[in-house]
């Protein structure tokens, strides 16, 4: 049951890829920043990500039994003994070395850190945090000066095979797998395995807290503000009871306004809908079903080693599912209730949410500036702990609310080479970057330098749920969840982290972006694939490991010093030469067409407000083996019906 590649959609290439997204930029300037010149980042190299993972304790041997303890010790009398007898000894000698060691300990003033015996004769010395590489030197040091000590060694933990067993985490003949989730690495090499470089690294997050569990006990709740959820068997066991707040019925689909069931009824939106209600249907594209909360929640935290499916950021991951979205978008006034809701806030006419989220993904957006609606609801998360993070959009220009908002992570796109994605809204409003997907078909430069996407979970449906299935897709909506998993995971680990912190981590962690001689930076001149700069995509590539290592303890945290990594590829050359990926006509061509008329109804101004950001390509795969195969000829049962 391999990946299909014969089941890729034909996606829709060019302007006319840009649906929703595209329309609302219609109404917007082009953006008249400029980014900063050679601000080009600090540096990268694949090396530095490898720290040591923080030791649980310490183990200590002192030297030399003492006379009574040694008395104790013979062998012929352990022989001897009954194993009653044994056990009896041998916690008579722990007590005896507890006691010494106390006495090591009271000297060597490091308090009275909690002691058990492990091993023949040594004590592991617990201190009740997890100790990282400077910690485990000076302490080791120190004990290692009394007289008594024999050998100190770090508790590591030793490092499982982070390799879940989901059978489409792994590359095979016909696909690439979750590329997404693999360890940075690099070459200028052509190979697709090589071209690592804007991943964040989440592999190698999972052997920083020895499983993808997280090293602390806490589990962080990341709410998914969304069209709501399908059931997906890759889902059992992710999800907390979510809520509704789709409150017009117009667009609700499920018959109801709000209601305590967040089930995905579909978005899709045909001919008949634009015609039986133009005013607030006429400027949305006809397209089939996104299942775009249940692709975001699979991202953050499908259920992960369990043989099946796909692997997700956080394994133990709880994600609640909010759905804001009906079909054609959303309103602002149900994303501020629900943001609320999810942080745990009261909303009125609605009970409280028992299992509040500690990060609040958003994958919608609108084209107008932040308002206050947004910025108090944003505001009043973060005085509880609570952070956002918000797709920055897909229109190849300004960054869009709410990522525009203060206090929030807007996250830009990038592609596995750590590129800005073609699409890829950009701008200083963007706090980190991480891999979307980017696809293959668009811009100049897409069959080189292109990618196939984030592969998880998906939905058969055209309109209605369907049979539960996998399938890869591209966008800024999917960069976010990426970061929001990360951040799952740092608060897994040390739950205390405020929001400030939490936008600090994100950042001084941040790996530079890659550069190039052959790549032009992004500018409104050059809208397409560009590197990345702190001006225009946020301090750096999303890196995994470091934002846990930031997350163990942030006042000690020291970024690594890290160059940027040069991309100097035949594929990139060979790219070059073929002028830019997406000129800025082009761009603006797109975006006038995607905006369509000025004759917008009242009601479609209203959804214009928070309009989709729009799903992007995606290749399905069915999940069941049974399900009937497609091919280019017979293409999947897919979208844009
Ligand atoms: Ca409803
Ligand atoms: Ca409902
Ligand atoms: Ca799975």
């Amino acid at each position: 049951m391999n990946p299909d590649p014969a089941c890729s959609v034909s996606p829709r290439v060019g302007p006319r890829a840009f649906s929703t997204w595209a329309l609302a930029a219609g109404f917007l300037a082009l953006a008249a920043w400029v980014p900063g010149a050679g601000a080009a980042s600090s540096g990268l190299s694949a090396a530095a990500l490898s720290q040591p993972a923080p030791a649980a304790g310490l183990i200590v041997k002192l030297r030399d039994v003492p006379a009574r303890d040694a008395a104790l010790l013979g062998a012929n009398a352990e022989r001897a003994m009954t194993a009653a007898q044994a056990q009896a000894r041998a916690e008579a000698q722990s007590a005896l070395r507890a006691e010494r060691m106390n006495k090591v300990l009271a000297v060597a003033g490091l308090g009275q850190p909690r002691q058990r015996p492990v091993g023949r004769a040594a004590q592991l010395l617990d201190f009740g945090r997890p100790l990282l590489p400077a910690d485990v030197q000076r302490l080791a040091d120190t004990l290692r000066s009394q007289p008594d000590v024999e050998w100190v060694v770090p508790n590591d933990r030793e490092q499982l095979q982070q390799v879940p067993n989901d059978p489409y985490f792994a590359a095979s003949a016909s696909s690439t797998g979750q590329w997404w989730l693999r360890p940075v690495s690099g070459s200028s090499a052509n190979a697709v395995a090589d071209r690592l470089r804007g991943v964040p690294g989440v592999q190698s997050a999972w052997a920083v807290t020895g499983t993808g569990n997280a090293a602390g006990n806490a589990q962080a709740v990341v709410a998914v503000l969304d069209t709501g959820i399908t059931a997906h068997p890759d889902l059992d066991g992710q999800l907390l009871p979510g809520f509704d707040f789709v409150s017009d019925l117009a667009i609700a689909t499920d018959g109801d306004g709000r209601d305590a069931d967040p089930s995905d009824p579909g978005d899709g939106v045909s001919q008949a809908d634009k015609d039986a209600n133009p005013a607030l249907f006429g400027g949305c594209d006809v397209q089939r079903s996104t299942w775009h909360g249940t692709v975001i929640a699979g991202i953050v935290g499908a259920s992960t080693d369990n043989g099946a499916g796909v692997a997700g950021i956080h394994w133990g991951a709880r994600v609640l599912p909010v759905r804001v979205a009906g079909k054609c978008g959303a309103e602002v006034a149900d994303i501020v209730d629900a943001m609320r809701w999810a942080a745990g806030l009261p909303v009125v006419g609605v009970p409280l949410n028992p299992n509040p989220a500690r990060i609040v993904n958003i994958s919608f957006g609108g084209s107008a500036a932040c308002n206050p609606a947004y910025q108090e609801a944003i505001d009043d998360l973060a005085a509880v702990g609570t952070v956002v993070v918000a797709a920055a959009g897909n229109g190849h220009g300004s960054v869009k609310r709410p990522a525009s908002c203060a206090r929030v992570i807007g996250v830009a796109a990038l592609n596995r080479d750590g590129f800005k994605a073609n699409y890829s809204n950009f701008g200083p409003a963007v706090v980190v970057s991480t891999v979307g997907g980017d696809p293959t078909t668009e811009g100049a430069w897409g069959a080189l330098l292109g990618d196939d996407g984030l592969l998880t979970l998906d939905n058969l449906g055209l309109r209605e749920p369907g049979a539960a299935s996998y399938g890869n897709h591209s966008g800024t909506s999917f960069a976010a969840p990426v970061v929001a998993g990360v951040l799952s995971l740092m608060l897994s680990s040390n739950p205390a982290l405020s929001v400030p912190q939490l936008i600090d981590g994100v950042r001084r962690s941040a790996r530079p972006h890659v550069a190039s001689s052959l790549m032009a930076v992004c500018s409104a001149q050059n809208p397409g694939r560009c590197a990345c700069t702190v001006s225009t995509c946020g301090a750096g590539i999303l890196d995994a490991p470091q934002a846990l290592q930031y997350a163990l303890d942030p006042a000690v945290y020291v970024a690594p010093a890290r160059q940027a990594e040069v991309i100097d590829s035949g594929d990139l050359r060979t790219a070059a030469a073929l002028g830019t990926d997406l000129p800025p006509d082009d761009a603006a061509t797109a975006q006038a067409e995607g905006g369509g008329g000025g004759a917008l109804g009242v009601g479609w101004l209203a959804l214009l407000a928070t309009g989709v950001v729009a799903l992007r390509h995606r290749r399905l795969i069915a999940l069941s083996s049974t399900h009937p195969s497609c091919t280019a000829r017979s293409p999947c049962p897919t979208r844009w019906s």
